[in-house]
């Protein structure tokens, strides 16, 4: 394996040479607080500044897992499960309601981890960014509140590209005051009967053998190869395309006349295009946890139909809200795109169904 990523590593430093400049970083003032920064970020496992009495608390805990491809194939994971329920990839969802104080307490039993709620903003000391605060090596209790109700996702913030993708992440949906089954369009919450999250991952299983702190090394760095991604394997919430077709996970199921939200996350290091049906064509209603139109923070916005067959394009940790009404029966393909991130070819097509009766 050593000698395969050797290669890997060479392969993409040579392209590099050729292709990019070095962008000049001026002198370290002071190294300490540099390597502070970087490598050497402090742990620390303190109570929580300015703590109240919370509306929800959450618990996660660090551990090891695996999944099995389609081939057969086990990769390593890691992930962030609930202590009273079982393993999952990707990591237990957490579900909120807009205006609630949240504690959410990570267990890091095996070395540092963080939380980062992705989208929340809290303050600095709860955010789950160690380079600007500090990593937790036991339990720590992120404390924020939810602003806005939309989707999120929150994930591990420790040598992040790595920590990522070895899935240590998981949704993280607010919604509105009037609960599960509702959700902000425009300056109205509006009720859906229907509900699906769709996590899009790519998975490149040479990084599943990497150590914890790959890329990590001060003062001079260590080149892992963590700008070498190169997937293997293609999912949505979990699930390995192909199995996506078929997995209720992943597909569809609603009746004639009743209203579908889908919740779209790029969880990948692929450029992503989904793309639906025409007769299941949707309404984008938020982007990245803002609902479009909502006067509170977007005041010249409103949401936007699609035109048939128009793909939506995403990035990495980019989301979507998505309303469908469908107006006949059927059952209707979906398609995702995964695209190379730099050249951009296409390395795989996923599918599932919307299934209308
Ligand atoms: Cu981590």
């Amino acid at each position: 394996m050593a000698k395969k990523r050797l290669l890997r590593t060479e392969g993409i430093l040579a392209m590099a040479t050729r292709a990019i400049r070095t962008i000049r970083r001026d002198p370290i003032s002071d190294l300490a607080q540099f390597e502070a920064f970087a490598c050497n970020v402090p742990h620390a496992n303190p109570p929580t500044p300015d703590a109240k009495t919370p509306d929800v608390r959450v618990f996660r805990e660090f551990r090891n897992h695996e999944i099995v491809t389609p081939d057969g194939r086990r990769i390593p994971m890691w992930i962030f499960a609930d202590p009273q329920k079982p393993s999952s990839f990707p990591s237990e969802a957490m579900r909120f309601r807009e205006g609630q104080l949240v504690h959410s307490t990570a267990s890091l039993s095996v070395n540092t981890h963080t939380i980062h709620h992705h989208g929340i903003e809290p303050t600095p000391f709860n955010d789950g960014v160690g380079h600007t605060s500090f990593e937790p090596s036991g339990n720590y209790t992120y404390q924020f509140s939810t602003e806005v109700d939309g989707t999120y996702f929150y994930h591990c913030h420790k040598n992040t590209v790595l920590h990522f993708e070895m899935g240590l992440y998981g949704m993280l949906l607010i919604d509105p005051p009037e609960g599960e089954g509702f959700v902000r369009r425009a300056n109205a919450v509006v009720p859906y009967d229907v509900e699906a999250v769709w996590a899009v991952d790519d998975i490149d299983p040479l990084w599943h053998d990497f150590h914890h702190d790959a890329g990590f090394s001060c003062p001079n760095g260590e080149n892992a190869g963590l700008n070498d991604f190169r997937p293997e394997h293609f999912l949505i919430s979990g699930v390995f395309s192909p199995d996506t077709r078929e997995d209720p996970r992943v597909t569809v199921r609603a009746r004639l006349g009743q209203t579908i939200l889908i919740r779209l996350l790029n969880a990948g290091y692929t450029i992503q295009t989904t793309t639906f049906h025409p007769d299941v064509t949707p309404e984008i209603i938020a982007l990245d946890g803002r609902t479009l139109g909502d006067p509170r923070h977007s005041r010249y916005s409103r949401p936007r139909q699609l035109l048939a067959n128009q793909g939506i394009r995403l990035s990495s940790a980019q989301r979507v809200n998505l309303l469908i009404r469908p107006q006949k029966r059927g059952r209707f393909p979906v398609t995702f795109e995964y695209r190379q991130y730099v050249q951009g070819d296409l390395l795989h097509t996923a599918e599932t169904f919307i299934e209308v009766i």
